[in-house]
């Protein structure tokens, strides 16, 4: 990401508003405000000054320049958001004029358009703002609710990253204390530190992890793909949905209800939805029915009654919006009330905790498929970001494999616990910004809106 060139945008939502919000940042700011300002304003004080627009063809053969009121607020490096040259240029809210001044910025050279995050990752990269304060503002803005806001908030505050600084220095210490009953004991077996101790340190460690994910975090321990069930009444459209979110066409649909009797079960990958996310099982399975005709009905409720008891997340289709009562979940599981067929005129009061959907033309589908990531990941409930779940789950199962190796009678445990720990460091050294590779950078910053 080179931070050479000077980048603007705008900060404020598009549309007429009383007034706009452009942000410029970079070496090329000071020529650009002495050469549309005429003036360059005292640092940190915002100054009325007149904008002095290009002239547009019509214009062009006049020497009369128009110009514009703006306020302006100049920030020299390095006291500024990005730690760079920085301005920013208030205007009237207005489209056509805020095009018209976007373009004379842009003509000035060196100058171009901002990418989405491209100020807060400037803002990181001259160490401004540490990665987890980074993700807290784009955690903040993104924030549907009071918890999310929480947590965006520990973020920003430092909060997070001290505890995930405690927990790498005390993986750190321990890491050290058994490298060094490998290096100094003359009895391969020996560690350093108390086996029993180590063992203590280690759940203590796991269990601190464990509460920092929320309770749910014991569930997602394990290696298994979340796994999210399609369930609804016969022909409330769950295989045309599992279809679409499949993007290809799995299973059989049909106008008949009964349609589908087994119980299918796919890989879907949401990583492109919520960056952290992986893949999901995204299970589809016979409509639901209070009584089975046949045997083959009966046999098919059954498999999917297992199905559902089994399922992380349940994505419940109702094409009426009305939604009874779901079936039979674990206590733990979370429920997406998905009003299906979105597309045909609905007599269903409308319920502010469902989402419409049209499997036909996929309208909705990228709401559903970020919610259907956000509580795979469990990150609704507990607004621990995906990135830091999956890291810290990482360093968790290391700290699991650690423990386990304790009391094995084998003459290189050691160094395989040696090896765990520092698997365990690289998963948390991730989230404190110490091993930052670019495409994680890339990654985080991408998710930013531009302005950001
Ligand atoms: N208009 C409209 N029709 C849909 C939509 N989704 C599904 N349908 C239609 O609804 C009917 C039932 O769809 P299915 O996907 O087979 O329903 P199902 O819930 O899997 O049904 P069972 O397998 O029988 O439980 C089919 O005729 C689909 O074309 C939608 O979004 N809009
Ligand atoms: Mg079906």
């Amino acid at each position: 990401m080179p931070t050479g060139s000077t980048i603007i945008a705008l900060a404020s939502p598009e549309g007429f508003a009383p007034r706009a919000i452009i942000r410029v940042s970079g070496p090329a700011t000071r020529p650009m405000l002495l050469d549309t300002l005429g003036s360059l304003p005292p640092p940190r004080r915002a100054q009325t000054a007149r904008f002095h627009l290009e002239s547009t063809p019509p214009d062009s053969g006049a020497a009369f320049t128009p110009t514009l009121p703006v306020l302006v607020l100049y920030f020299q490096a390095p006291r500024s958001y990005t730690g760079q040259d920085a301005a920013e240029i208030l205007l009237p809210g207005n489209p056509h004029l805020i095009e018209r001044v976007m373009s004379t910025l842009l003509a000035v050279p060196g100058v171009r358009r901002a990418d989405p995050g491209e100020f807060s990752a400037r803002a990181y990269l001259n160490n401004k703002l540490t990665l987890a304060q980074a993700e807290g503002i784009a955690q903040l803005i993104a924030a549907t609710n009071e918890r999310q806001r929480r947590a965006a908030e520990q973020l920003m505050r430092g909060v997070t990253s001290q505890r995930y600084h405690r927990w790498t220095d005390e993986t750190t210490t321990l890491l050290a204390l058994v490298e060094a009953g490998i290096d100094f004991t003359d009895q391969e077996d020996v560690v350093a530190i108390d086996p029993a101790e180590l063992s203590r340190r280690l759940a203590t460690l796991a269990r601190d992890i464990d509460d920092h994910l929320g309770a749910r975090a014991g569930s997602h321990v394990s290696d298994r793909l979340p796994v999210v069930v399609l369930i609804g009444q016969p022909n409330a459209g769950k295989s045309t949905l599992f279809n679409a979110l499949l993007g290809r066409r799995r299973a059989v649909t049909s106008p008949h209800a009964g349609t589908t009797r087994d119980v299918l079960r796919e890989p879907l990958d949401l990583s492109s939805d919520l960056p952290g996310a992986g893949a999901v099982t995204l299970v589809d399975l016979a409509g639901l029915c209070a009584h089975a005709d046949s045997p083959i009905d009966s046999e098919s409720q059954s498999h999917a009654a297992q199905a559902i008891a089994d399922a992380d997340v349940a994505v419940f289709c109702d094409p009426t919006g009305r939604f009874g009562h779901p079936p039979r979940l674990r206590p733990d599981a979370t429920v997406i009330r998905v009003r299906t067929k979105g597309d045909l005129p609905g007599k269903s009061d409308k319920t502010s905790d469902s989402v419409s959907v049209c499997a036909l033309d996929g309208w909705n589908l990228s709401v559903l498929r970020r919610a259907i990531a956000d509580a795979a990941t469990g990150s609704a409930s507990t607004g621990v970001l995906p990135r830091h779940r999956r890291a810290l789950l990482q360093a968790r199962r290391r700290l699991d494999d650690a423990a386990a190796l304790i009391d094995q009678p084998r003459a290189d445990a050691p160094e395989l616990i040696a090896g765990s720990l520092r698997a365990a460091l690289d998963a948390l050294g991730e989230l404190i910004g110490r091993i930052s590779p670019d495409d994680v950078i890339g990654r985080i910053f991408a998710t930013f809106c531009v302005g950001k």
